[in-house]
């Protein structure tokens, strides 16, 4: 079959202040849709991947109509579902193709899903590559949807849902992403500051985290860790060398959730002798000091920490599992180990007051990262915090603001203008502190360098400037999402 998937069009400023988007925004490349586009591939069909992150919605639809396919897939989260119902109408206008949609949000929201988006023929949910073959193999015969697992699909009428299709216990077994249909990878930048080298490929060494925070969206919903074997990890990392990558994010939820599996591929990177750069995230209570300095020997040059609050009973609250002694070792050990330190804390946090918000700006401070950032707290459907948003504070009915960055859920304790002003206060402290502006100044070696610290200076500008920076619409009437 000719098979496009889609990642509906979205722009910065659609997430973002827009003063500051450009600097924000982040274009990793869309892991999931690339996994999904080379299984279709490996099933013999001819797949396209058309990214709404470069082309605006016309363009897509446009895109979809010249290829003339059989099916389309679209790619949906919470901040992108309109969106996704409205590139489903739309090429149902254009094309006789089936259409289908995955990810975060169909796969929350099931049968609802399909019911708000009467386009649909079908939504998979989870995990897609073995439940996306299987359907279009049934399609291609013209035979009914019934009993492929995973999947919900219309028939006559009614909407039928099929048994959930079990998380993928051999991940190696997957072909690698399927990059090559990007039309420019170069185009795939992260956030500024948060890489060394282009281009940037991102790879997924293992899928789940076994950590249980309230507010974090797992696809299979489980809390495990499927791990790929460090053989096929290497084997990908080359491949992607050879396609002309010289930077790897990692966006495993926790990389070092088995350590010394994480070691053995520090280590094999490096006996391997691989020219590449890479940035990793990590639970701060399963790394070390000698585990960072392998990562580091081996080409790491910057840790992520979900370090979220200064205050244990915030951490508790959001079931983090960690302490802040914890945090403080863990990024001590990795300033130590040379490299460099990203953390990203939390605002309205259920049960959070104002002044524990400010001690939160307070640790984060004291922690000195290289970069930081604040987000809001965002009640994802799948999440415990979303089924218990009634109960810990008041959830916004715009799912355009369940974006980390929008007023999706303020606390009983707090206001969404107190969230508001507790981040603007936050970037104002934390970036212009002189300390910290001379160290970025004296830390320039490259143009790219100087183009994020001129951003940074613009942006921080900003926020001196304009007390409304961070202000977003208030939450209309509660949980008319359910
Ligand atoms: C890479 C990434 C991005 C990239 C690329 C877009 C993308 N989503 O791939 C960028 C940087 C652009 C991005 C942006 C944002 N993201 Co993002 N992103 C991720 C990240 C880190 C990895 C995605 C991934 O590859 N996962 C691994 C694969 C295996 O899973 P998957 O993507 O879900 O895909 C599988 C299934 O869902 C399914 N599937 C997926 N698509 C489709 C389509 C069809 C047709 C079918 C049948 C099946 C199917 O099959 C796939 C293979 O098994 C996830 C976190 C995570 N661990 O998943 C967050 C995540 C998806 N992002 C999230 C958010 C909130 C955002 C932003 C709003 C954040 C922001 N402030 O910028 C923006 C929104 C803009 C946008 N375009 O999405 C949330 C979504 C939560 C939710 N329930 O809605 C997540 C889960 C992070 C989190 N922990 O909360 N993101």
């Amino acid at each position: 079959m000719r098979a496009a998937i889609v990642m509906p069009a979205w722009l910065p400023e659609d997430i973002f202040p827009t003063k500051t988007a450009k600097a924000q925004v982040n274009y990793w490349q869309p892991l999931g849709v690339l996994y999904l586009a080379a299984s279709l591939r490996e099933a013999g069909h001819e797949v396209k991947f058309f990214d709404g992150s470069f082309l605006n919605h016309d363009e897509v639809i446009q895109r979809i109509k010249e290829f003339d396919p059989e099916f389309v897939g679209i790619y949906a989260n919470t901040a992108l579902w309109k969106k996704a119902v409205k590139t489903a109408e739309d090429i149902k206008k254009v094309s006789e193709a089936s259409v289908f949609a995955g990810g975060p949000y169909p796969t929350a929201m099931g049968e609802k899903a399909l019911t708000e988006a009467p386009a649909l023929d079908a939504i998979v949910a989870g995990e897609g590559e073995l439940t996306l073959c299987e359907a279009l193999e049934r399609l291609e015969k013209g035979k009914s949807l019934d009993g492929v697992k995973g999947v919900i699909y219309r028939e006559k009428g009614r909407i039928i849902k099929n048994p959930p299709r079990p998380p993928i216990e051999n991940l190696d077994a997957l072909p690698f992403p399927a990059r090559d249909l990007l039309e420019d990878k170069n185009l795939y930048v992260p956030p500024a500051g948060t890489y060394r080298r282009k281009p940037v490929a991102i790879v997924m060494t293992s899928r789940g985290c076994n950590g249980r925070c309230i507010y974090c969206y797992q696809l299979t919903g489980e809390r495990r860790i499927r791990y790929r074997s460090v053989e096929n990890v290497l084997e990908e990392i080359e491949f992607c060398l050879e396609q002309g990558y010289r930077e790897i994010r990692f966006l495993d939820d926790t990389f070092a959730g088995d350590y010394s599996r994480a070691m053995r591929i520090a280590e094999e990177i490096k006996r391997r002798g691989l020219d590449v750069t890479w940035f990793v995230s990590a639970r701060v209570n399963q790394v070390d000091e000698p585990l960072l300095k392998a990562f580091r020997r081996a080409g790491c040059w910057a840790i992520f920490f979900g370090a979220e609050s200064g205050v244990q009973k915030n951490l508790n609250a959001l079931r983090k599992g960690i302490t802040l002694e914890q945090t403080r070792r863990a990024v001590k050990a990795a300033k130590r180990a040379g490299l460099k330190v990203v953390t990203a804390f939390i605002f309205g946090i259920p049960g959070e007051t104002y002044e524990e918000a400010l001690k939160t700006i307070d640790f984060a401070i004291e922690l000195d990262p290289d970069f930081v950032n604040f987000h809001t707290m965002t009640p994802f459907p799948g999440t415990e915090l979303y089924d218990r948003a009634s109960e810990l504070g008041q959830m916004s009915s715009r799912w355009e603001d369940f974006t980390f960055e929008g007023a999706a859920f303020i606390p009983h304790t707090m206001t969404k203008e107190q969230i508001e002003e507790l981040r603007r206060i936050a970037f104002k402290r934390f970036y212009s502190r002189p300390r910290y502006i001379l160290r970025r100044l004296l830390g320039i070696r490259t143009l790219d360098d100087f183009k994020l610290v001129t951003r940074g200076l613009k942006s921080l500008f900003w926020i001196w400037m304009r007390e409304d920076v961070f202000r977003v619409a208030p939450p209309s009437n509660q949980n008319v999402n359910k």
